[in-house]
């Protein structure tokens, strides 16, 4: 007998869920694939002005939002700015608050680990990459009389929904550098955001300068990132 397409489970409604069903053989090769082109994805800081259409960005925000979250609450907001003077101040908050952090917030260990990555207080891809998103977690929601619901393992969900979004960029033959001026409470007020949004994120979004230039770094084996118990 066929199975029925929905169950109720307490009163909910469950609809059948099938999974995509590859033999192993199949599996192992995806799933280099797919590590394979994962590896490729690098952090990229040299931007071209070329631009990226609005379709595009609404698609990627589409499939970050798929992310799995604390009771399903999605709590989240991305803010895509494309506009040119809002790029500008965005670009000029944080220069100021990454002068202050280079200058005196980071102790000498912190500013040594960076040196490799050859980062500084300048952030001139803010205004060349066409688009930055900027991802806002939820701490609590507004309820229907005004009431705070707060949401759930917020950091957790709107840190996969970026990871995703990271993905996305890459799949798209995009680039993006995970940007984290810190404190961010400019971006709130600049783009006007509600009281129970938080700057989580800031991700300039477009294609690479050609030529562009990324630190020689190598990824961590596998013995030094995993523990197996079998
Ligand atoms: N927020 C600064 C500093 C910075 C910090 C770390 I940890 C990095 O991996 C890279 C940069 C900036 O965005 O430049």
């Amino acid at each position: 007998m066929k199975s029925p397409d929905h169950i109720m489970i307490k009163g909910y409604k469950h609809v059948s869920f099938e999974a995509e069903l590859f033999s192993e053989q199949e599996s192992i090769k995806k799933s280099i694939a797919f590590h394979d082109w994962l590896d490729k994805r690098r952090s990229v800081r040299d931007f071209s002005d070329r631009p990226v259409s609005k379709q595009i960005i609404d698609n990627l925000i589409m499939t970050a939002s798929t992310a799995p979250s604390g009771a399903h609450k999605q709590p989240w907001t991305f803010c895509a700015v494309s506009n040119p003077t809002l790029k500008t101040e965005i670009r000029k908050a944080a220069e100021i608050e990454e002068k202050e952090t280079y200058e005196h917030r980071m102790g000498e260990r912190w500013k040594k680990d960076l040196e490799p990555l050859g980062t500084d207080m300048h952030k001139p891809f803010l205004e060349i990459a066409p688009w930055l998103i900027i991802a806002f977690k939820k701490a609590y929601t507004f309820g229907e009389n005004g009431e705070k619901h707060n949401n759930y393992y917020v950091n957790e969900s709107i840190g996969i929904a970026c990871g995703m979004l990271i993905s996305a960029i890459h799949n798209a033959g995009l680039v993006t550098l995970t940007h984290t001026p810190s404190p961010m409470n400019f971006l709130t007020k600049l783009l006007n955001r509600p009281s129970n949004e938080r700057a989580f994120l800031l991700l300039p979004v477009g294609y690479p300068k050609n030529p562009a230039y990324v630190p020689d770094i190598k990824r961590k084996q596998l013995d030094e990132v995993a523990v197996f118990y079998e």
